[in-house]
Parts: structure tokens; C-alpha cells; sequence
């Protein structure tokens, strides 16, 4: 297989674009379709303060490399969740996350969830009877909280996450599979910051491919963490990859069809807000001050109150 552009040995070949590349095309390449991205999505500007969310994985440290090769200044945050699963896969991710900013002579925030709520994400999951004992929910929502809350208290103009095309359609399946139409309504490659207290989202790889990402961070040299988190092992979004890849594999570019087949059903009004989201109805929570959809305490910390009140009722049943 050749280049289609200079003729060299290609080192990836996209069945779905129908486009062979070789390193230094494909090199060039991916920060081409990036910028695209961002452009066409109106995402961000050069003159923007920006933070992205790095977890020491192949998708957002290549992020990370592709916006400085664009030029834009890109400031990360690490959240260090607490998790071990016998390969100390938050130790190790941080590591790598560290290591690419101390390279490049990057900013990079970290907040660990045990130093400041007194709790890994996996004890908090135990003590809260979250989510069967699985951390993802409990995970998610702390990443949520900590990301918005970092973005909004540091004057960040966007938070930027590596989602890329295999996730957006592995999320968008899920959640047509169930028709939440909240969550449909909102999935996108911009969430606006349309409610006070909310940070702009936006997600610059939502059009590349797992695979192009994975062979990007390999010939760029990128060193990142190359385990899964041992929580991901049998769940339902991994799962959903699957069936996309064997879409995918009779019918390349069946996923990327699906996703931007969405967007602009969403852009033609095929979704509807509810009624609560059209009349803006957003509390903001008496305890962190972040926005809410119910009145009272935003979602992460009606979680602690949750795990205090457990612990209340078990201190009183052991008396
Ligand atoms: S990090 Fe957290 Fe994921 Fe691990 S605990 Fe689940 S949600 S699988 S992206
Ligand atoms: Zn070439
Ligand atoms: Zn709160």
C-alpha cells in the first residue's frame, strides 16, 4: 500500500476515507482534520484560555500535542480518582500525564479526589452504595464536578475533553438505544455554556477514529498509559465499541455516517428541549455553588450527604 499523496509505504490505510498515508503525511494529517473540526464547530479561538482535561491516556495527550503543534495554549488538569485495581493505574496515568508537561513546559493542574473530599473515588463508591459497586457512576460525576469547577474558578473560556469519534458514537448508541432524549438533546462536539455557573465543553477529536488516534500517539512517540482502567473490563460502552466495530468492519465508515448523521438531524430540530430545559428552569446548589437541575444540592454533593446519612443510619443501628 502506497501514500496517496507522495507515493511513499503507507503506515495506515482508512478503509473509510478511502486514504493511504505514509508517517509523515498521516502526521500532518491529523492536526489538519483537528483544526478543521474546531473551525467548523466553532469550538475555540487562538486567543482563548484553555484547559484540557488529561487522564495519561493515547486521546488526550495527543491532544494535547496536536493543539501545540497548531499553536493554541492549552493549560491540563489531572484528576487523580484514587483507583489501583492492582496495576496502580492512577499513579501510573498521572505519571505519564506529568511527564508530557514537564516536556513540553506545560501548566498542569492536578486535584486528587482523596485530598480533597477525604475519599478515593472506589471508597466513595463502597460507602455511597452507588452504581452496584462499580466506580464509572460515581466517577463521572466527581470528573464532571471537578472539571467545571476548575474551568469556571479559573476564568477557563472552554474545557476540552479527547473524546474521539469512537466514543461519541459509542455514547450516541447507548443513548438511542434508551431514547433519553436529555441526553441526546445535548450531545454534541460544543456544549454551550448556556446555563450560569456551566463551562463551555467542547470536543476537537469527535470526528477522528480510535484507531488513527492510537496510530497517531505511536509514530508521534507519545508515552502514555496503555492499560485500560481496570474498571472498564465488562462495561455496557465498551460493549457498544464492539458492535460499532463490526459495523464498522463491513461497512467502513458506518460510525462516522451514524454520528454526523445525528448532527444534523439535531441541527434540523428532529430533538426537542423538555419542557423544564425551555424554560431554563437551573438552580444553583446552596452547597458548591455549581448548576443544578434540582433545587437544593447539585447531584455530586447530595452523594455526600447521601453517604453521611447511610453512615448515620448504620452508626444507630449498631447501638
Ligand atoms: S476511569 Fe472512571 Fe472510566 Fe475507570 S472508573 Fe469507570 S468511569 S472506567 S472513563
Ligand atoms: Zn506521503
Ligand atoms: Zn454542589
Amino acid at each position: 500500500m502506497r501514500c496517496l499523496k507522495c507515493g511513499e509505504k503507507a503506515v495506515i490505510n482508512m478503509r473509510q476515507h478511502k486514504l493511504a498515508l505514509c508517517k509523515s503525511h498521516f502526521l500532518d494529517w491529523v492536526p489538519e482534520q483537528v483544526e478543521r473540526t474546531i473551525k467548523r464547530y466553532r469550538m475555540f479561538t487562538r486567543h482563548d484560555h484553555l484547559l484540557l482535561a488529561v487522564s495519561g491516556g493515547k486521546d488526550s495527550l495527543s491532544l494535547w500535542d496536536i493543539l501545540l503543534r497548531l499553536g493554541y495554549s492549552v493549560d491540563g488538569l489531572y484528576i487523580g480518582l484514587g483507583i489501583d485495581g492492582g496495576v496502580k493505574y492512577s499513579a501510573n496515568s498521572h505519571e505519564f500525564a506529568l511527564v508530557f508537561a514537564k516536556e513540553h513546559n506545560l501548566l498542569l493542574h492536578v486535584k486528587d479526589i482523596k485530598a480533597e473530599y477525604g475519599e478515593t473515588v472506589p471508597e466513595l463508591t463502597i460507602r455511597t452504595h452507588r452504581g452496584r459497586y462499580k466506580p464509572c457512576s460515581v466517577c463521572g460525576l466527581t470528573k464532571r464536578h471537578v472539571m467545571n469547577q476548575l474551568a469556571r474558578s479559573q476564568g477557563y473560556n472552554a474545557l476540552l475533553t479527547g473524546h474521539n469519534l469512537d466514543d461519541e458514537a459509542a455514547i450516541l448508541f447507548g443513548n438511542t438505544l434508551s431514547w433519553v432524549g436529555s441526553y441526546l438533546i445535548r450531545q454534541g462536539p460544543v456544549l454551550e455554556a448556556d446555563r450560569p455557573g456551566l463551562a463551555r465543553k467542547v470536543k476537537p477529536l469527535c470526528r477522528i477514529y480510535e484507531r488513527e488516534m492510537a496510530a497517531y500517539a505511536l509514530l508521534r512517540g507519545i508515552p502514555y498509559i496503555q492499560v485500560e482502567c481496570p474498571h472498564a473490563e465488562g462495561s455496557t460502552s465498551i460493549y457498544h465499541k464492539e458492535i460499532l466495530n463490526k459495523l464498522e468492519a463491513d461497512r467502513p465508515g458506518a460510525k462516522l455516517s451514524f454520528y454526523l448523521s445525528f448532527l444534523h438531524a439535531r441541527r434540523d430540530g428532529l430533538f426537542s428541549p423538555s419542557a423544564d430545559e425551555r424554560a431554563g428552569m437551573v438552580h444553583i446548589c446552596s452547597n458548591c455553588g455549581q448548576p443544578t437541575s434540582a433545587p437544593e444540592l447539585c447531584a455530586f454533593c447530595r452523594m455526600f450527604v447521601a453517604a453521611e446519612e447511610h453512615l448515620d443510619s448504620n452508626q444507630l443501628d449498631g447501638l
